[in-house]
Parts: structure tokens; sequence; C-alpha cells
């Protein structure tokens, strides 16, 4: 939570979670390895965006130690580095990509042409066409030029379209029309030749009007010649919310020969965080960062901060945050670990990913109604068998989408012929009728 009014009070408070934040920073298992190094061993890009004025003490420890890429999360805005017409400012800029070459780090930069976060002088101001496109020309030259040779990519065009997949409607389009967006990416392929060219939207990670718009753009720009090299999948996502599509949304885009990567994922919750929205956080981090896992093409994950002390949410959804890996201490959440696991840390066990979740739907005198979900984000089966044991002589009488049977207090349930199937980031339910007197715990359900 940012303090807004740091008084003398809330500067000790800030001073005394400083040290807590030391003791537990240490790496998140004693057993896993940076995510850097699973990302590095598979190729892919485990990234974060970060605030450049931050890379010191347990923020820059985490970020050079666990990430192998940095996206500037607002530094390299136009915004910040050109406030005033002509008078630029690369201070944090410059900091983060020397950080980043100091650790190792890839830099992806991040953007050159929005609707939002632009200096007064650029929207305020009257233009005609021929003199917005020479503006537009110049900032491309001046910023991605002062980086040549040093940034794996640039998100060069933001969040181009609408939900409904028409174009947005700024200062760009209404300009120069739909083609500047191919007028940026020409000049910063002239700027750069070596940085990879991308186009970046929000709501775009699974398949539906908007990603198809984007597809077909990046299609017809192909077909052109244009230079474009990939698209990002900004995966700003709701707990529980993942959309069932993103691994196939990846996919089309990977066979229409583009690189896709995720740009700024966190997964938001109600506050207070508890175990079971945390857990639910976890499989969602997990069922995302597997479906890139998956794809060649899709060369990684980068976090929209990886600290909830260093998040946009709270601010921008009141009452929501937790949306990032690490707590605001830094302390690791299931979701670190989830990407953990996406990446192939974690043991690796083959039933890692799947996990059965009980849960009592209904209840009255003498019965009740239970439900078990076997979810997998990470992994899949082709068939399942859970097994639990009642402590209080519940007895199941009815079971449906399932076939169980009960011996003594064990009850064992495998899938039905038609829901053996457990896909990646998919979930099978079923449901039983049972008996119950005195009380009804939850019991521990065993997966396989
Ligand atoms: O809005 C979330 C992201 C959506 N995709 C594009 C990203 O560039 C965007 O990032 C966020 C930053 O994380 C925020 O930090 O962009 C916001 C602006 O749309 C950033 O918020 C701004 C605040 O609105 C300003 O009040 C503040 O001065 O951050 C500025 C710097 O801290």
């Amino acid at each position: 939570m940012r303090s807004r009014r740091p008084g003398l009070l809330v500067s000790l408070l800030a001073g005394a979670a400083t040290v807590g934040a030391l003791l537990t920073a240490a790496p998140a298992h004693a057993a896993d390895p940076p995510l850097r190094d699973l990302a590095d061993a598979r190729g892919k890009v485990v990234g974060t965006a970060v605030t450049g004025s931050k890379l010191t003490g347990t923020y820059g420890e985490v970020a050079g130690r666990e990430f192998n890429s940095l996206t500037p999360g607002n530094a390299m805005k136009w915004g910040s580095v050109e406030p005033v017409r002509g008078r630029h400012d690369w201070a944090e800029a410059d900091r983060i990509v020397a950080f980043a070459e100091a650790h190792g780090q890839q830099v992806r930069g991040h953007t050159l042409v929005w609707h939002s976060q632009n200096p007064g002088w650029l929207t305020d101001g009257t233009w005609t066409r021929d003199e917005l496109s020479a503006v537009l020309n110049d900032h491309i030259d001046t910023e991605v030029g002062r980086y040549k040779g040093r940034l794996a990519a640039w998100d060069v065009v933001n969040e181009p379209f609408e939900e409904d997949g028409t174009y947005r409607r700024t200062l760009w389009y209404d300009t120069l029309g739909p083609d500047y967006i191919a007028q940026a990416l020409t000049r910063a392929r002239a700027a750069d030749p070596g940085a990879d060219l991308y186009i970046n939207d929000y709501n775009v990670e699974g398949v539906n009007a908007k990603s198809t718009a984007l597809y077909d753009l990046v299609k017809s720009l192909k077909e052109r010649g244009v230079p474009v090299d990939g698209v990002g999948l900004q995966a700003h996502l709701i707990v529980g919310q993942v959309p069932s599509t993103v691994r196939q949304n990846i996919q089309r885009f990977a066979d229409l020969g583009v690189d896709v990567a995720i740009t700024e994922l966190d997964i938001r919750m109600q506050l207070p965080a508890t175990e079971a929205k945390l857990a639910q956080q976890a499989a969602d981090y997990r069922s995302v960062v597997s479906a890139c896992a998956a794809v060649d093409r899709c060369t990684g994950v980068t976090v929209w901060g990886f600290t909830d002390s260093d998040s946009w949410i709270p601010d921008t959804f009141p009452g929501e945050g937790a949306a990032t890996p690490y707590d605001e201490n830094y302390a690791p959440k299931p979701a670190y670990h989830a990407i953990a696991q996406a990446l192939g840390g974690g043991g690796g066990q083959p039933a890692d990913g799947c996990t059965a979740t009980y849960g009592v739907t209904g209840q009255w005198n003498t019965g009740f109604t239970g439900q078990v979900r076997i979810s997998c984000a990470g992994a899949s089966l082709a068939s399942w068998k859970v097994s639990w044991t009642y402590g209080e002589g519940q007895r199941v009488s009815q079971a449906w989408n399932a076939t169980c049977a009960q011996s003594g207090a064990v009850v064992t349930c495998g899938n039905a012929a038609w829901n053996g199937t457990v896909p990646d980031g998919g979930s099978v339910t079923f449901g039983f009728n049972a008996s119950w007197s005195g009380s009804n715990g939850v019991p521990v359900v065993t997966l396989g």
C-alpha cells in the first residue's frame, strides 16, 4: 500500500517494515532456484516491470536475483522522457537499463505510441497531419536511437483497440489514420534493427473480438511487409477468471509467424487476501505461465510489478490488490511457487499442477450434497481417481459425473467415461449425496 502523505508515524512504521522485509527476503524455498534460472533453462523470459528509483535494497535484490528481463513501468513513456518539448529526461530510464545490464537482464522498452501518459504539450497541441507525423517520427528516432542495441524488444504501439475490435479513437488514429501503426513500426525498425517490435494490448489474452482484431491487423501488416515481430498480451487478470482460450490464442499468433509475450501479468482479487484466494491465484498464474511455456514462440512472461507494494492495482481498483507474486514485505506468495512450477521447478512431479478440492454445497439435518473439483494448471490428466477418508461416519449414497464406491470410511471416485480428460488450465467437477450426523468436517482429498 502506498502511503500518500508520510508523516512521522508513517515514516517510523515504514522503517520497521523495511527491517521485516530484509528478514523475509531469503529465496523462496531452499530447494527452488531463482525464477530466472528456471526460465533460462527453458529459453524463456521471466520479467518484471520496475520503478527505477526503487532499485536498491531488498527491491533491487529481488529484481536482480529472480528476473531475467526488466520493463520500465513508467520511465520510458513519452510523458516521462519528454515532459517539455525538446527537453528530455532520461534519468530513470537510463538507471533501469544500467541496472539490467549490470545484472545480465534484458530490457523491454515500454512504450512508444500510446494514448495515455503523454506530455501536455503533445495532447494539448493542435496538429496537422504532417506536423504530428513528424513529431511521432522524431520521438521514435530519439528514444529508440538512444537505446539502440541495448533493448531486446519495444512495445511500439500500445493499446490500439477498443473492446469490440474497432480502432481506439486517439490523437494518433484521429490525425494519422490507422496507418500510424505501420509508420511507427517502420520507423522503430530503422532506428534499432536489432530490437523486436511489438504491438501490445490488454483483454487480448483469450480468443475474443479484440484479440481477433489484433490478429487481423498483424496478418495484414505482415502481408504488407511492415516490420512486426510480436504481440504483447498484457494479461491484467482477475482471480478465477483466466480465459480458457489463452493457449489457443497464443498458438494462433504463433502460427501467423510472430512471437508472443505475456507483458504485464497481474491477477487481482478483492481484499483481504485469503488462503483460498491466494491458492486460486496461484492456479491462475500457473495456467498463464504454462500456456506460454507450452508454445515455442511464446517468449515468456513479465509480471507488472513483482511485489504488492509496487502495483498499480490498489490505486486504480479501490478495494482490490494482492495481484503480484510477492506480498508487500517481499515474501513469496503461492503464486510465486506456481510460476516456478510452470517453468519446470518445484520437483516436477507428474501430478504437480493438478489439485482436487472438496466442498459441501448444501446440507440439511441428515444429509448433504458435496462436490469435488479436479483442476489442472501446468499439467493435464487423461483419467483421474480421487479418494478421501471420512472421520465422522459420513456415507456416500449417490454420485454423478463420477463412479464412487465407499468401503468403511474410505471413499474412492474415478472419472466417468466422458470426463476423464482434465486439460491444462481446465477442471472437471463431480457431485454426490451423502449422509452425516454429529459433525461434517471437510476431509483431505488425495488425487491419484
Ligand atoms: O494501467 C496499467 C498498465 C496498462 N498497460 C500499459 C501500462 O503502461 C500501464 O501501466 C500503468 C503503470 O503501472 C502505472 O504506474 O500505467 C499507469 C498509467 O496509466 C501508471 O499509473 C500512473 C499514475 O496514474 C500516475 O498518477 C503516476 O504519477 O503512474 C504514475 C507514476 O507512478
